[in-house]
Protein backbone atom coordinates (compact mmCIF):
# COMPACT_ATOMS: atom_id res chain seq x y z
CA UNK A 1 0.00 0.00 0.00
CA UNK A 2 1.05 3.75 -1.04
CA UNK A 3 2.10 5.54 2.22
CA UNK A 4 0.91 8.74 0.46
CA UNK A 5 -2.32 9.10 1.07
CA UNK A 6 -3.91 12.31 0.18
CA UNK A 7 -6.74 14.56 2.14
CA UNK A 8 -8.65 16.28 -0.64
CA UNK A 9 -10.30 19.64 1.07
CA UNK A 10 -13.21 20.79 -0.76
CA UNK A 11 -12.48 24.50 -2.37
CA UNK A 12 -15.33 27.29 -1.26
CA UNK A 13 -13.72 29.89 -3.38
CA UNK A 14 -15.62 31.99 -5.70
CA UNK A 15 -14.76 35.02 -8.03
CA UNK A 16 -13.22 36.79 -4.52
CA UNK A 17 -10.75 34.16 -3.94
CA UNK A 18 -10.05 30.76 -2.28
CA UNK A 19 -11.72 29.34 0.83
CA UNK A 20 -11.33 25.68 2.58
CA UNK A 21 -12.81 24.38 5.81
CA UNK A 22 -11.20 21.77 7.53
CA UNK A 23 -14.41 19.91 9.16
CA UNK A 24 -13.65 16.88 11.56
CA UNK A 25 -15.56 13.87 11.57
CA UNK A 26 -15.22 9.97 10.44
CA UNK A 27 -17.30 11.13 7.39
CA UNK A 28 -15.15 14.56 7.37
CA UNK A 29 -11.78 15.31 5.85
CA UNK A 30 -9.95 14.77 9.32
CA UNK A 31 -10.99 11.55 10.55
CA UNK A 32 -9.12 12.43 14.45
CA UNK A 33 -10.00 15.10 16.91
CA UNK A 34 -7.33 17.94 16.25
CA UNK A 35 -5.74 18.29 19.31
CA UNK A 36 -3.14 20.48 17.96
CA UNK A 37 -2.27 22.97 14.94
CA UNK A 38 0.74 24.30 14.21
CA UNK A 39 3.00 25.71 10.82
CA UNK A 40 6.06 25.83 9.77
CA UNK A 41 6.90 29.33 8.10
CA UNK A 42 9.73 31.71 6.86
CA UNK A 43 11.92 28.33 6.06
CA UNK A 44 15.60 28.89 4.86
CA UNK A 45 16.48 27.39 1.50
CA UNK A 46 18.30 24.23 1.54
CA UNK A 47 17.86 23.70 5.30
CA UNK A 48 15.66 20.26 5.65
CA UNK A 49 13.07 19.23 8.78
CA UNK A 50 12.19 16.43 10.00
CA UNK A 51 14.05 13.44 10.75
CA UNK A 52 12.06 11.71 13.00
CA UNK A 53 8.89 8.92 12.97
CA UNK A 54 6.12 9.23 15.70
CA UNK A 55 4.93 6.54 17.86
CA UNK A 56 1.04 7.50 18.27
CA UNK A 57 0.96 10.72 16.39
CA UNK A 58 -1.36 10.94 13.26
CA UNK A 59 -1.42 14.55 11.23
CA UNK A 60 -2.26 15.95 8.11
CA UNK A 61 0.12 18.66 6.40
CA UNK A 62 -1.03 21.14 4.16
CA UNK A 63 1.01 23.78 2.07
CA UNK A 64 -1.19 26.69 2.47
CA UNK A 65 1.60 29.04 0.50
CA UNK A 66 4.64 27.83 -1.34
CA UNK A 67 6.08 24.07 -1.89
CA UNK A 68 8.24 21.26 -0.03
CA UNK A 69 9.11 18.07 -1.00
CA UNK A 70 8.23 15.36 2.08
CA UNK A 71 9.68 12.37 2.21
CA UNK A 72 7.93 9.40 3.94
CA UNK A 73 9.67 5.96 4.79
CA UNK A 74 7.97 3.21 6.80
CA UNK A 75 11.01 1.24 6.95
CA UNK A 76 9.89 -0.77 4.28
CA UNK A 77 9.77 1.53 1.27
CA UNK A 78 10.23 5.34 0.96
CA UNK A 79 7.97 7.34 -1.22
CA UNK A 80 8.49 11.58 -1.67
CA UNK A 81 5.33 13.70 -2.89
CA UNK A 82 5.83 17.55 -3.16
CA UNK A 83 3.48 19.58 -0.71
CA UNK A 84 2.62 22.55 -3.47
CA UNK A 85 -1.36 22.99 -2.65
CA UNK A 86 -4.12 24.55 -0.28
CA UNK A 87 -6.23 21.91 -1.11
CA UNK A 88 -4.43 18.81 -0.60
CA UNK A 89 -3.99 17.57 3.19
CA UNK A 90 -1.08 14.89 3.28
CA UNK A 91 -1.85 12.03 6.19
CA UNK A 92 0.93 11.19 7.93
CA UNK A 93 -0.07 7.95 9.94
CA UNK A 94 1.87 6.88 12.87
CA UNK A 95 5.45 5.21 12.93
CA UNK A 96 6.64 6.71 9.71
CA UNK A 97 9.85 8.56 9.52
CA UNK A 98 9.78 11.80 7.41
CA UNK A 99 11.72 14.55 6.01
CA UNK A 100 11.17 17.96 4.28
CA UNK A 101 13.56 19.45 1.79
CA UNK A 102 13.46 21.91 -0.91
CA UNK A 103 11.16 24.62 0.84
CA UNK A 104 10.61 27.00 -1.46
CA UNK A 105 11.02 30.66 -0.03
CA UNK A 106 7.42 31.42 0.76
CA UNK A 107 6.23 27.99 1.79
CA UNK A 108 4.15 28.34 4.78
CA UNK A 109 3.50 24.33 5.98
CA UNK A 110 0.47 23.81 8.54
CA UNK A 111 0.05 20.79 10.00
CA UNK A 112 -3.24 19.55 12.01
CA UNK A 113 -2.35 16.41 14.80
CA UNK A 114 -3.87 14.18 16.56
CA UNK A 115 -2.40 14.85 19.93
CA UNK A 116 -0.65 17.13 22.15
CA UNK A 117 3.61 17.99 21.50
CA UNK A 118 4.87 15.22 23.69
CA UNK A 119 8.51 14.66 23.12
CA UNK A 120 8.64 11.24 24.41
CA UNK A 121 6.62 10.71 21.38
CA UNK A 122 9.44 11.18 18.83
CA UNK A 123 11.43 8.74 17.33
CA UNK A 124 14.58 11.07 16.25
CA UNK A 125 16.82 8.13 15.27
CA UNK A 126 16.90 6.26 12.24
CA UNK A 127 18.31 3.20 13.44
CA UNK A 128 16.01 3.19 16.79
CA UNK A 129 13.25 3.72 14.25
CA UNK A 130 14.09 0.88 11.75
CA UNK A 131 14.46 -1.45 14.87
CA UNK A 132 11.39 -0.47 16.38
CA UNK A 133 9.34 -1.32 12.91
CA UNK A 134 11.02 -4.60 12.24
CA UNK A 135 9.70 -5.73 15.99
C1 LIG B 1 6.43 16.79 12.16
C2 LIG B 1 6.89 17.76 11.15
C3 LIG B 1 6.00 17.79 9.94
C4 LIG B 1 6.95 22.28 20.25
O1 LIG B 1 7.33 22.72 21.35
N1 LIG B 1 5.62 22.06 20.03
C5 LIG B 1 5.15 21.59 18.84
O2 LIG B 1 3.94 21.41 18.69
C6 LIG B 1 6.10 21.30 17.79
C7 LIG B 1 5.63 20.76 16.47
C8 LIG B 1 7.42 21.53 18.04
N2 LIG B 1 7.84 22.01 19.25
C9 LIG B 1 9.26 22.26 19.47
C10 LIG B 1 10.16 21.04 19.45
C11 LIG B 1 11.47 21.60 18.90
O3 LIG B 1 12.24 22.14 19.96
O4 LIG B 1 9.71 23.11 18.40
C12 LIG B 1 11.02 22.75 18.01
C13 LIG B 1 11.04 22.39 16.53
O5 LIG B 1 10.38 21.13 16.34
P1 LIG B 1 10.94 20.00 15.35
O6 LIG B 1 12.42 20.08 15.28
O7 LIG B 1 10.34 18.69 15.74
O8 LIG B 1 10.33 20.51 13.96
P2 LIG B 1 10.29 19.79 12.56
O9 LIG B 1 9.94 20.82 11.57
O10 LIG B 1 11.51 18.97 12.31
O11 LIG B 1 9.07 18.75 12.70
C14 LIG B 1 7.76 19.23 12.86
C15 LIG B 1 7.01 18.45 13.96
O12 LIG B 1 7.76 18.48 15.19
C16 LIG B 1 6.82 17.01 13.58
O13 LIG B 1 5.88 16.41 14.46
O14 LIG B 1 5.88 15.76 11.83
O15 LIG B 1 7.05 19.10 11.64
Amino acid sequence: MSLVQWVDFQTLGDERGGLVAVEIGLDKAVPFDIKRVYYIYRTESGVSRGYHAHKKLKQIAICLAGKCRMVLDNGKHREEVWLDSPTKGLMIQDMVWREMHDFSENCVLLVLASEHYDELDYVRNYDEFMSLVSQ
